[in-house]
């Protein structure tokens, strides 16, 4: 048996784990087995590296660093989590993945995409997300619902054009696979979101089923 493999992307803000939770609960409701879980985290190991990615410090972090640290997580939550889900059948729903490493590290930071590419085959081998679903929404609605959270994590401490920069990278990807990639306008009331989401539903259970 083989599972799916769904990631859910976008900047800041954009109501992935939101819209992640109403996505899980319509497919438990099909009778589907579905894993929830986010990167960089998704194990105890890997969500300790996540507090060293996400913790402000007086230390700067190398833009090298920061993205070996995003692989060593995503390595071991391939192992514990999303390899043996799949390899029962179960449907994934991953908070990030590494769409995320190419708008980030790739777009915001401006590392090389052929060392994330690198990176990508040596960790997860062939594996690939079967669905990318993008929210997509303008860079300061985005930071604006964060900043209503409250403290800023590092990476919602970057300014303007970081965010656009990683905006522009999840929407060239998006752009130049659309077999794998749904674009969703995340500024939308949340309803409406929901809407296009429950739209994309029936083609989500065909293929969970194919
Ligand atoms: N990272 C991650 C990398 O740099 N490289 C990588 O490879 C990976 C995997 C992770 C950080 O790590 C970086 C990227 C990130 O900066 P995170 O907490 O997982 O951090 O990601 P965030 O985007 O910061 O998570 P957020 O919680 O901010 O965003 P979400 O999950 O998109 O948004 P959500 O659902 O929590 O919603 C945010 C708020 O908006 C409201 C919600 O109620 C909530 O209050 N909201 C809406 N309000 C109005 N209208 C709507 N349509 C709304 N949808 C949600």
């Amino acid at each position: 048996m083989s599972g799916l493999f769904i990631t859910l992307e976008g900047p800041e803000g954009a109501g992935k784990s939101t819209n992640r939770e109403y996505l899980a609960e319509h497919l438990r409701a099909a009778g589907l087995d579905v894993v929830l879980t986010r990167e960089p985290g998704g194990t105890p190991l890997a969500e300790r590296i996540r507090e060293l990615l996400l913790a402000p410090s007086d230390e700067k972090m190398d833009a090298d660093t920061e993205l070996l640290l995003v692989f060593a997580a995503r390595a071991q939550h391939l192992a514990e989590v999303i390899r043996p889900a799949l390899a029962r059948g179960a449907v994934v729903l991953c908070d990030r993945f590494t769409d995320a490493t190419y708008a980030y590290q790739g777009g915001g930071r401006g590392l090389s995409l052929e060392r994330i590419a690198m990176l990508e085959s040596f960790v997860q081998g062939d594996l690939r997300p079967d669905l990318t679903l993008v929210f997509d929404l303008p860079v300061e609605i985005g930071l604006s619902r964060a900043a209503a959270r409250g403290r800023l994590d590092r990476f919602e401490q970057e300014g303007q054009a970081f965010f656009e920069a990683v905006r522009q990278a999840y929407l060239a990807r998006a752009k130049a696979a659309p077999q794998q990639y749904r674009l969703i306008d995340a500024a939308l009331p949340l309803a409406q979101v929901q809407q296009s989401l429950g739209a994309l539903l029936p083609q989500i259970l065909e293929r969970c089923r194919g």
